[in-house]
């Protein structure tokens, strides 16, 4: 096992790998920029080096620096948390060169699932499902036009280097093709300096639902149910819960099962996510994989009574996993509390919190690095907490979420948590009623 441990992040997420590894009997370095000296994984961890400005390009993106502070501090591995180099090929790589053991995927698996456009091929291939249309990406407008014609409109430009929605357009009509291939291929190059794009059959009010799964040195790979994470506001999620509203025993089986059939044809390492695009005949269609811890973790760690932290650290060290799957036996929700302004298009509202009390009591989670007084840096992520609930239904588990976010004060700034208060008495929310588009007619006028 590792002895030692360099966190390269911050927030909640350096706090939570920082209590496994305690947990666990392994020393951690964190590292953190000079805006953030004043933070609690700086305190929590064992060891803790400057590693540059506020700016994220300067500090927790910094690849040098991070390498030279796990040298100097004798850190065995990385692990990357989420964001920042998590999906990385480059710092991954450069960890290997420097026998530091980086707690996520090897390169080659960091670029196979980085180019959309070949990861759906390779998922294809194995035998998970995937929306018709273009073989890899198109080499030109005609050629596009003559699919579309073929799968029917409404079709989907998305780029090859994608992601949260960048370079992705809706076509309706063929007299739109150029524009969206011209604007899709522009916003791309722009974006990911790779205009890229293929095409797809547009899957109208779709769910996002998405496999956890983990996979072995020695070929095992398991997967650990779903989450439903449709609850999203351009692209951003704010609600994300397990099991999913819409799943059934048979549909978990079978998207469980192409998602090991998946991430088994490639050899899969550590902790990983299959995204699926499920619509409403409960077909359901690879959409991307993650190759690394998500923010909403917490969910499943919670319904299946497990510490996914945990077992990444394991199979980093060369553990063989147990094989067996796992089913919910829970219900669990996690709220995203973010310092924003739902009133005003959640626009980012840093600031100092003056007053913080913290829910708590029975099925009740926060998992957060912030504290009154605490100031809140305008250089990163928003995300100030996440809370989660779990209880026996998921019904008990939306009261109990109720009951905690009313709890939660938040002093200083505008939070996300009267956003969250609503969406809790609306009652298609809470009859599980929603898809992707669920807050595009949301009304965030009367919060
Ligand atoms: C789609 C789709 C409908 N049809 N692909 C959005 C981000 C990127 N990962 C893929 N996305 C979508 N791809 C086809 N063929 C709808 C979306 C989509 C979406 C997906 C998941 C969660 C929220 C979403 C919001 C808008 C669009």
């Amino acid at each position: 096992m590792f002895k030692k441990i360099l966190i390269a992040n911050r927030g909640e997420i350096a706090l939570r790998v920082i209590r496994t590894c305690r947990e666990m009997g392994i020393k951690t370095v964190a590292v953190y920029s000079t805006a953030d000296k004043e933070s609690l994984h700086v305190r929590f961890a064992d060891e803790a080096v400057c590693i540059g400005p506020p700016a994220s390009r300067d500090s927790y993106l910094n690849i040098p620096n991070l390498i030279a502070a796990a040298e100097i501090t004798n850190a065995d591995a990385i692990h990357p948390g989420y964001g920042f180099l998590s999906e990385n090929a480059d710092f991954s790589r450069i960890c290997r060169e420097n026998g530091i053991k980086f707690i996520g995927a090897s390169p080659e698996m960091i670029n196979a699932m980085g180019d959309k456009a070949s990861a759906k091929d390779t998922m294809k291939k194995a035998g998970v499902p995937t929306i018709p249309g273009s073989d890899g990406l198109l080499d030109s407008i005609e050629q596009g036009k003559k699919i579309a014609a073929k799968i029917k409109y409404p079709v989907i430009l998305k780029a090859t280097a994608g992601g949260g929605g960048r370079g992705m357009r809706i076509i309706k009509a063929e007299e739109e093709f150029e524009k969206a291939w011209n604007d899709a291929r522009t916003e791309a190059k722009a974006a990911f300096g790779n205009d890229g794009v293929y095409l797809e059959k547009f899957v109208e009010e779709p769910r996002h639902i998405e496999i956890q799964i983990a996979g072995d040195q020695f070929g095992t790979v398991c997967h650990l149910s779903e989450r439903d994470c449709s609850i999203q506001r351009r692209h951003q999620k704010l609600v994300e819960e397990a099991p999913s509203p819409f799943m059934t025993e048979e549909l978990r089986e079978k998207m469980g099962k192409a998602a090991i059939a998946g991430a088994a044809s490639i050899g899969y390492e550590g902790v990983g996510t299959i995204e699926f695009l499920v619509d409403k005949n409960r077909d359901f269609y690879f959409m991307e994989m993650n190759t690394r811890i998500q923010v909403e973790h917490p969910v499943t760690e919670e319904v299946i009574n497990f510490d996914l932290i945990k077992e990444q650290i394991k199979v980093a060290a060369g553990i063989a996993i147990s094989g067996k799957n796992y089913l919910p036996k829970l219900h669990a929700m996690e709220c995203r509390i973010n310092a924003e302004d739902p009133r005003k298009d959640f626009r980012p509202a840093p600031g100092k919190i003056t007053v913080l009390h913290v829910p708590g009591g029975h099925g009740v989670r926060v998992d957060t690095h912030v504290y009154a007084g605490y100031q809140i840096p305008p250089n990163y992520d928003s995300m100030i907490a996440k809370l989660i609930t779990v209880a026996q239904t998921r019904e008990e588990c939306v009261v109990k979420m109720k009951r905690a976010l009313s709890e939660f004060v938040v002093e200083g700034i505008k939070t996300t948590i009267p956003f969250h208060l609503k969406l809790m008495d609306n009652e298609d929310f809470k009859a599980g009623n929603f898809t992707t588009k669920f807050l595009e007619s949301f009304d965030f006028s009367t919060l």
